[in-house]
């Protein structure tokens, strides 16, 4: 599971060599050949990265099936046991048992789990199906809950909301019934999954939304900004990515991949197959992963199955196994392709150094050559939602007449909270993002909280 960091390494090594050279020592150093991953979980490792495939628990009892999937792949998606329908078939009667059987067989294996998906308009169990209006959203929103936290601290990202917004040129949400209860619906369930797993990254996850261009790829790009100014809880937007001729890996995926990266959220690809054969194929899969490893949130890939004859289009052979699991052009592009690398390079997770190798000298931070701005804030609370037992909160920062570049805010006394977005807590302390620091003079920008117990009173909070 663990796959040891040796690009980096490497990059490490050659940082170092390149200091002694600068000293002038003549230094004769060979570096490691490059080890390269021979699975897909060990190359995808080599950049911090997991690799992942769908799974159907029905399937595990196949050792062919089950030998693929162990040794390639390090993160594992339940292709139809968590969904709505298999979760709570009856109203208030949760259902775990298949779901189980993933999660268990993929933790015992030493895998994490991307959790699909809480709240969809499709596979809803017939009870949910024939509701609407206000019971409906709190039947959602009880669903959302449960099942959360059934499975917290087991799931490293959940598909929260599937599959929202409509197909074509309209750039408009599907309509569903979950979109009958309010445009809110999608927020109202990020919030509740966010109170009931607080650990686990939580997307928003859909198809056709692979093309910049696209009026759908357009319209989640737009939600999801909104989301991250209005302090809505959002970490991760996962494109399913189901190619084939009528919808073709586009030119421009990789400006996909990297403009939902600015909004401050990863990228997860997260149902990826891709029909056709042979090299064409090979090609089609190289283009994918390659716009990945360029873009350094694009944390992980994972494909819709294991072998062809596993896929939900069977027909169109999208995998990487053939149906005997035999690696295919394809599987030996996509290792090759991680193999190389690219040029996103995700933020190092720590890695052991090396018995016996120097740790280089940091580079002094150079002296900053205009001296940091003085200017102050102000902030101040509000309520945006509360429950029996919690309250979500939002906190408004303003820079006064000079720009800020970083601020503390201190939460009243009191408040019980482990749940803060767009800001780092600290010993009853927010402290800025990294991407939300700077704030124009007599500009605001936000951050939130999930509250325990009884809501503090809305008003003016220290900011420093
Ligand atoms: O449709 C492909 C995927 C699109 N994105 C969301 C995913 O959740 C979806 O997965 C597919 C599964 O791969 C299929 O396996 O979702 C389908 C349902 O929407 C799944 O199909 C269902 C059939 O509809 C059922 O009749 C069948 O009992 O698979 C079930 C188990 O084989």
């Amino acid at each position: 599971m663990t796959n040891p960091d040796l690009r980096a390494r490497r990059r490490r090594l050659g940082a170092f060599v390149g200091g002694l050279a600068a000293t002038a020592l003549a230094v004769t150093m060979a570096l490691p050949a490059a080890a390269a991953g021979s699975t897909l979980q060990a190359a995808a490792g080599e950049s911090g990265r997991y690799f992942g495939t769908a799974i159907a628990a029905s399937r595990l009892s196949d050792s062919t099936y089950s030998t693929i999937a162990n040794r390639e792949f390090n993160m594992i998606t339940a292709e139809n046991e968590m969904k709505m329908d298999a979760t709570e078939p009856s109203q208030g009667q949760f259902s775990y048992t298949q779901g189980d059987r993933i999660v268990n067989w993929a933790r015992q294996n030493g895998k994490q789990v991307r959790g699909h998906a809480l709240a969809w308009h499709s596979q809803q169990p017939g009870w949910m199906q024939n509701m609407s209006g206000t019971a409906l959203r709190n039947a959602m929103l009880n669903h959302v809950t449960q099942v959360a936290t059934y499975y917290r601290g087991k799931i490293y990202a959940w598909d929260v909301v599937n599959e929202a917004f409509a197909d074509g040129s309209s750039g408009a949400r599907r309509d569903s019934n979950l979109q009958r209860t309010g445009n809110d619906w999608i927020e109202a369930a990020f919030r509740a999954a966010r109170a009931a797993d607080p650990n686990a990254k939580l997307c928003y996850n859909d198809y056709n939304t692979d093309d910049w261009t696209h009026a759908k790829t357009q319209a989640v790009y737009t939600m999801v900004r909104d989301f991250k100014a209005r302090g809505v809880p959002i970490d991760c937007v996962g494109l399913q990515s189901h190619f084939n001729a009528q919808s073709p890996v586009p030119s421009n995926y990789q400006t996909t991949l990297s403009s939902f990266a600015a909004l401050g959220v990863d990228v997860q690809i997260t149902e990826l197959d891709i029909e056709g054969s042979g090299a064409a194929q090979a090609e089609n899969y190289r283009r994918v992963v390659q716009a990945c490893l360029n873009v350094a949130r694009c944390t992980g890939i994972t494909v819709w199955g294991v072998r062809d004859t596993d896929s939900w289009r069977a027909s169109g052979t999208p995998l990487l196994f053939d149906g005997s699991g035999n690696k295919k052009a394809a599987y030996t592009s996509t290792l090759n392709t991680l193999n190389a690398g690219g040029t996103g390079t995700p933020t190092p997770t720590p890695t052991p150094t090396p018995t016996g190798t120097p740790t280089p000298t940091p580079t002094p931070t150079p002296t900053p050559t205009t001296p940091p701005p003085t200017g102050t804030c102000s902030a101040s609370l509000a309520i945006a939602n509360s429950w029996g037992g919690g309250y979500q909160a939002t906190v408004t920062v303003r820079a006064g007449t000079s720009s800020i570049n970083g601020w503390r805010v201190t939460l009243p006394g009191g408040v019980s909270t482990s749940n803060v977005w767009n800001g780092v807590l600290a010993n009853g302390v927010v402290s800025n993002a990294a991407y939300n620091g700077s704030v124009a003079a007599g500009q605001t920008t936000t951050f939130g909280f999930i509250g325990n117990g009884s809501a503090p009173a809305p008003g003016a909070l220290s900011c420093s």
